[in-house]
C-alpha cells in the first residue's frame, strides 16, 4: 500500500507499507526519512526536534547532498540545494507484494539556475524491499560540462555510538576534515570523539556493526565514503539536534567527494547507487 500524506503546514510525504517494510519519503529533497524492515527497528535515525517543512532539510534520514558536498562549491549552500528542493513524484510501482519502487525527479528551474547555472535532470529511484536501494542519477542537459560532488548523507540509528564499529575501510586513504590531514586507515573504526573523515578508493562493501544488528552498505558509482559523528561539542552546536543525540546515530555517506568528484559532459549522466542490507 502506498499513500501520499500531507501535514497541516503543506509538508508532503509518501508512505509505503509492503510485505517487506514500511518507509516514508518526503517530496521536499526526495528525502527518505524512515525505513523499517518488518520486525526490525528503523534503519534510519531522525532527530526528535527535526523540522518537517518545505524549506528545511529533515535532520536525519538520508539527505541528498547535491550538486556539491560540504562547501566544495562555495557559491552554493552547504551540501548543495537538492535537499531543500521540491521533487516531482513521477511514478510509484508495486513490483510485487514485497517490493515497491518510486521515482522522484528534480529538473533545473528559475531558482536553481540563479544558484547554479546548469540545466540538469536529477532522478532518485528508491527501491523498497527487504533491502533499501537508492539510485541517484544526474543527467547534464546543458551545453557545457559540469563538475559534481554529492553524497547520500545517511544517518544510521545505533544503540549507542560507543557500541558501534565500522569494518571494510582498512588501509584506505582518507582526508580528516577536523585536522585537515591525509592519512591511511588502520583496522576498523570505533568512536570516542568527533569524527569527520572522507575515505577514498572505497570499492567493497562496508559493514556497520551495532550491538544488536549488522548493516551492509554496498555502493556503485562511488569510491568515496564519508564517516561522521559530531560527538559532544559539535552536537551541541548543530541545528535541530538534541545535545545527547550524538549517542544515537552515525553517518556513513555514499559519496562522490574530495578526489572522487565527477565531470559530466553534456547529454551524459552519472549514477550513484547505495544498497543497505540488514544481515
Ligand atoms: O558529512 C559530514 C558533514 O559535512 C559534517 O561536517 C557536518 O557539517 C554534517 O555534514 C552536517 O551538515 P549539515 O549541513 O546537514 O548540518
Amino acid at each position: 500500500m502506498t499513500e501520499l500524506k500531507k501535514l497541516p503546514n503543506g509538508f508532503e510525504y509518501i508512505e509505503v507499507n509492503n510485505d517487506s517494510c514500511v518507509a516514508k519519503i518526503a517530496l521536499n529533497g526526495a528525502h527518505v526519512f524512515e525505513y523499517k524492515k518488518k520486525l526490525f527497528q528503523d534503519l534510519l535515525w531522525v532527530s526528535e526536534i527535526s523540522d518537517f517543512s518545505n524549506d528545511k532539510a529533515i535532520r536525519g534520514g538520508i539527505p541528498i547532498c547535491w550538486p556539491s558536498f560540504g562547501s566544495s562549491n562555495p557559491a552554493l549552500p552547504q551540501h548543495g540545494f537538492a535537499r531543500t528542493s521540491m521533487f516531482e513524484l513521477v511514478f510509484v510501482t508495486e513490483i510485487d507484494a514485497k517490493t515497491t519502487q518510486l521515482l522522484l525527479r528534480l529538473v533545473h528551474n528559475e531558482k536553481s539556475l540563479k544558484l547554479w547555472n546548469y540545466k540538469f535532470e536529477l532522478d532518485l529511484i528508491v527501491t523498497l524491499s527487504d533491502r533499501l536501494v537508492l539510485t541517484l542519477k544526474t543527467t547534464n542537459l546543458d551545453t557545457k560540462e559540469l563538475k559534481l560532488t554529492q553524497a547520500l548523507h545517511t544517518y544510521f540509528n545505533v544503540s549507542h555510538i560507543s557500541d558501534v564499529s565500522i569494518e571494510g575501510l582498512d588501509k584506505k586513504p582518507y582526508f580528516d576534515a577536523i585536522t585537515n590531514k591525509t592519512r591511511e586507515q588502520s583496522g576498523s573504526i570505533s568512536f570516542n570523539q568527533e569524527f569527520d573523515v572522507i575515505f577514498q578508493n572505497v570499492e567493497d562493501a562496508i559493514i556497520l556493526k551495532d550491538k544488536n544488528r549488522t548493516i551492509k552498505i554496498e555502493n556503485s558509482g562511488s569510491s568515496s565514503l564519508v564517516v561522521w559523528n559530531p560527538w559532544i561539542d559539535k552536537c551541541s552546536k548543530m541545528s535541530a539536534m538534541e545535545p545527547e543525540a550524538y549517542k544515537e546515530f552515525v553517518c556513513l555517506e555514499s559519496a562522490n567527494a574530495y578526489d572522487d568528484f565527477k565531470i559530466i559532459q553534456k547529454n551524459e549522466s552519472h549514477t550513484l547507487q547505495a544498497t543497505f542490507t540488514l544481515i
